[in-house]
């Protein structure tokens, strides 16, 4: 124990030497965020060129990601003006800084090659190690136990000294509140940063509504249509619910989930000849009754429609040509087979 709280104190320090100086020193650094970025990866991003500018105010710092998610379009709308994050760049940098990753593959494609010195690049991140960080770079400060890297950038800012403002406050909360699942995943420390944040100026109901986003207009019609024309079957004491619609069925499979389904099928036929079927079960049912939505249901699923399935214990799918009906009626012909076979009561002599 005693160990690893000096070898904590003695990466802190040595994370501290180098930032400053590196920063201080360099005049273009490129700020890079994996591909699609979220929300946890941009806010930091744009937070650490505020604290590059505090350190270094003449530098012109670079955001590079291929590409941002929805949400974080939203939470920079939100927050900040204007703070441009580019896709590529022709700039050559002399430092680079990965936000919230720890390979160059997450980076994407159009990034990827944009790391080549060790000796000039930094890596702040959260996940699990990956051995890659090695050979890409010399300044690392990963610390996996860590909610976020918006979490961790508190700390660097803090170490230092660098006031945060409110609207960088802002920022690193909702990366927070975004990775944590809203204080899903928390412990101690989180809250405390969380908290820190506040006083620092942080409007927590702002962060939260940063993040929430309806589904588009289309999508929501479409899990409201399917609602209209759900059917419930009751196996056990499980309950099943199916329904059809010609778009977003696995939207419309998670939203009858919501409502209380254990099990939801959603078949569509979107064209002629084209018939799509989605499934998706809770934890609890499939821990129960091991039954597997991609093995046990989609596959031979797959053959009956003329095409192939497949998925995952809890989410799964069919593709095919043929018989919208039948595949529903079934998908839980399958599902109820196996369930009343688990319960038929042994017969042993
Ligand atoms: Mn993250």
């Amino acid at each position: 124990m005693g160990r690893r709280v000096a070898r904590k104190t003695a990466d802190g320090a040595e994370s501290k030497m180098n930032l400053r100086s590196l920063l201080s020193e360099s005049v273009r650094p490129l700020i890079l965020g994996h591909q699609n970025a979220d929300p946890d990866a941009v806010c930091a991003m744009i937070a650490f060129s505020t604290l590059y500018r505090a350190i270094n105010p003449a530098g012109s710092p670079v955001l590079l990601a291929d590409d941002l998610s929805r949400l974080s379009h939203q939470v920079i709308d939100t927050f900040t003006s204007d703070v441009p994050i580019l896709e590529t760049s022709d700039v050559v940098g002399d430092l680079v800084i990965l936000v919230d990753t720890n390979s160059t593959f997450q980076l994407g494609p159009k990034l990827q090659k944009v790391p080549q010195d060790p000796s000039r690049t930094i890596i702040l991140d959260h996940h699990e190690y990956n051995p890659e960080v090695e050979t890409l770079s010399e300044h690392r400060l990963v610390k996996s136990d860590r909610s976020s890297t918006c979490e961790i950038m508190v700390d660097i800012f803090e170490e230092e000294m660098i006031r945060i403002d409110p609207a960088t406050a802002n920022l690193l909360l909702t990366g927070i509140l975004f990775d944590t699942r809203r204080f899903y995943f928390a412990d101690t420390k989180t809250l405390q940063t969380a908290i820190r944040l506040i006083e620092y100026g942080a409007d927590y109901e702002r962060c939260i509504k940063a993040l929430l986003m309806r589904p588009d207009r289309s999508e929501r019609i479409a899990r409201l249509k399917a609602a209209g024309r759900i059917k419930i079957h009751m196996i056990g004491d499980w309950v099943l619910a199916t329904s059809t619609i010609s778009a977003f069925e696995a939207s419309v499979c998670r939203s009858l989930i919501e409502m209380g389904a254990d099990v939801a099928i959603v078949g569509g036929s979107p064209s002629k000849g084209v018939v799509r079927v989605s499934s998706r079960s809770t934890r609890e049912f499939s821990t129960a009754t091991s039954v597997n939505l991609g093995k046990d249901v989609m596959e031979p699923l797959g053959d009956i429609i003329g095409g192939k399935g497949g998925g995952h214990e809890n989410a799964a799918g069919a593709n095919g040509t043929k018989g919208l009906e039948e595949a529903i009626v079934k998908s839980v012909d399958l599902i109820r087979t196996i369930i009343e076979r688990e319960h038929e009561p042994t017969s042993e002599p």
